[in-house]
């Protein structure tokens, strides 16, 4: 009967203190990025889709703002700039990759933004 006592209030306390840390590091960030449609917003919602601790982003086209769900304890805000940029687009004040913002489609550009529908 002892043994059965302890074992639950292990469990609970492992229990507690995983969502404690789950909550601790769960973080939400902001980005503005030079995004213009929705090919855009797909391309970038796919690069952080693949990067690690990022859990979940969502790209506003109209707002060009990217909010991204992701976990402190594996990635960071500067990490997460630095995926964007190497998919080609700014992120704040980091510079899109050049390298990457050479390969995306022409109506994706920034110099272009205005030129086509
Ligand atoms: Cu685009």
């Amino acid at each position: 009967m002892k043994k059965i006592a302890l074992s639950s209030i292990v469990a609970i306390i492992v229990f507690f203190s995983v969502t404690t840390v789950k909550a601790q590091t769960a973080s939400e960030i902001k980005i503005t990025t030079s995004s213009i449609c929705k090919s855009c917003k797909k391309t970038i919602e796919k690069a952080l889709s693949t990067e690690k601790g990022v859990t979940k982003s969502s790209l506003d086209v109209a707002t060009k703002v990217v909010t991204v769900n992701y976990d402190a304890a594996v990635t960071n805000p500067d990490k997460i700039r630095l995926a964007i940029s190497n998919a080609g687009y700014d992120a704040d004040a980091v510079k899109a990759n050049p390298k990457a913002y050479k390969k995306l489609d022409d109506c994706c550009k920034k110099e272009n933004a205005g030129k086509m529908e």
